[in-house]
């Protein structure tokens, strides 16, 4: 039987939390960097969903935010980013633009307005560079609420800003004095 687009969706969601924060939901390790073997990702998530190599390949293709990435030799396989576990996918380390954005939603605004952003279960606040990903982001957890953050200042003051290999914007706190409300 073939997977359907929201099948796809579905097992994409499951294999997000395998890499990112519960590998041991199918009885499998994460190396340092993050990596899993795909062989034993596939018979794991097998147990639950119907997929085989191809589907995997068609899954990390297809992917809207590129979330996955396979080793040089295709035999092993980590997220990009967005983990809640302590790996080190060798983030690179770059110069970020002047104005970064993060979406959030409305109820934890007065927390942030003190607190600053923090990274809470994950392992970095996640920024974009547009205000459109970040009013989607924030979507996901209620009523959304649009932070500019001063990148640019940080960056001068000495914080340090990653790239992921898609695309996302990632440092390890963003103090209150660096945000605007927009
Ligand atoms: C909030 C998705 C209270 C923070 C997205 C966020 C993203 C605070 C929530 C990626 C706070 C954490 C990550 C403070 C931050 N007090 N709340 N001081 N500081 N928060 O899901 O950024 O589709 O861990 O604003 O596209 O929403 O999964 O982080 O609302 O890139 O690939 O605490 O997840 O990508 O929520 O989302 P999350 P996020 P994927």
């Amino acid at each position: 039987m073939k997977n359907t687009a929201s099948d796809l969706t579905r097992i994409s969601k499951y294999i997000s939390l395998i890499l990112r924060h519960k590998p041991e939901t199918i009885g499998i390790e994460l190396d340092a960097h993050g990596w899993a073997d795909v062989d034993a990702l596939l018979e794991g998530i097998g147990r639950k969903y119907a997929i085989d190599r191809e589907i995997l390949e068609e899954i990390v293709k297809t992917d809207g935010k590129q979330r996955y990435s396979f080793n040089a030799d295709g035999t092993k396989i980590r997220a990009n980013q967005g983990h809640s576990i302590q790996v080190d996918v060798e983030l690179a380390v770059a110069e970020p633009p002047e104005t970064l954005y993060h979406g959030t939603a409305e109820r934890f605004s007065a927390s942030i307005q003190t607190k600053g952003l923090l990274p809470g279960n994950r392992l970095y606040v996640h920024l974009s560079t547009n205000t459109e990903t970040a009013e989607k982001v924030g979507k996901r957890h209620g009523k959304p609420v649009i932070y500019q953050v001063n990148a640019g200042q940080m960056h001068q003051d000495g914080y340090t800003f990653y790239l992921s290999a898609n695309g996302v914007w990632l440092t390890k706190t963003v103090p209150a004095q660096y945000l605007k409300r927009i």
